[in-house]
């Protein structure tokens, strides 16, 4: 069984992630990510509605989830991402995560407010390809350079590659921490996360 479902505004667009996979069109209407992203850039599109239709692409992918696990489609990576100690801001992190999981990446979300311990407990368990850290507040952005540095004392930096974003980041901070990655926004994100992959 395969859901279908067709909407004008995404003619034409179908998710990458099931092309030649037996589902012949999806179209979760405005819930497609390219083209929430990119109308969210261009002034089309404002926060709530994005928000509205993560919602519809969670719940649509909920439903596929099973079926896509049972048909052996191969997900891109597994990243990790939260937002750093002490910071409740999620909207851009959900974004990135929306995105990513609309590309073809499996993406475990943590929430906010996620501490060093949890990220480095959560690397361990789920070995994910990619780590991503998302702060807004210029005080937070200082967690994420803490959870590069336990990935060093676990002997866990070579085995994940890390990613920052979030308003006050910027590429020299990312530099400076000695993370593998930055982007202003969520459609970079995900052209980033291909190319530390080597899947772009
Ligand atoms: C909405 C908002 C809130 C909401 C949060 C709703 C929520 N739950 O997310 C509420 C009202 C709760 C809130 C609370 C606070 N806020 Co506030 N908030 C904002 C606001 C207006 C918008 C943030 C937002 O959602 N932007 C939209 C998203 C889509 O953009 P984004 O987050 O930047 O994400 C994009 C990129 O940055 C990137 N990205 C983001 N994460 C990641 C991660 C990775 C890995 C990658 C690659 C890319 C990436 O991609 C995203 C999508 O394109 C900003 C102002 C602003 N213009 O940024 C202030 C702002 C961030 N808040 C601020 C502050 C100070 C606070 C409070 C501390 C206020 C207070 N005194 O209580 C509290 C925070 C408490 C805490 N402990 O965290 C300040 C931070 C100042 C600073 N530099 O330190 C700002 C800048 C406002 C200001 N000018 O003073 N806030």
């Amino acid at each position: 069984m395969y859901i279908v479902h067709l909407c004008a505004s995404n003619a034409g667009s179908t998710s990458p992630m099931f092309q030649g996979h037996g589902v012949a069109t999806l179209m979760l209407c405005h819930s497609n990510p390219p083209v929430v992203g990119a109308r969210l850039r261009d002034g089309e599109l404002f926060i709530p509605e994005v928000v509205i239709s993560a919602q519809a692409l969670k719940t649509g992918r909920d439903v596929l989830r099973p079926l896509i696990v049972k048909s052996g489609i191969e997900l891109l990576g597994k990243i990790i991402i939260g937002t750093a100690k002490g910071d409740i801001h999620y909207l851009g992190k959900d974004l990135v995560a929306m995105m990513l999981e609309g590309a073809g990446f499996e993406v475990i979300n943590l929430g906010v407010d996620v501490s060093t311990e949890k990220f480095i407990e959560v690397v361990k368990q789920e070995k994910p390809q990619i780590l991503g850290m998302s702060a807004l507040v210029t005080s937070t952005m200082f967690g994420m350079r803490a959870v590069i540095e336990a990935l060093e004392k676990n002997g866990l930096r070579d085995k994940v590659k890390t990613m920052v974003g979030g308003a006050p980041v910027t590429q020299s901070f990312a530099d400076e921490i000695g993370a593998d990655g930055y982007t202003v926004d969520a459609i970079s994100a995900v052209v980033e996360a291909k190319e530390l992959l080597g899947r772009s």
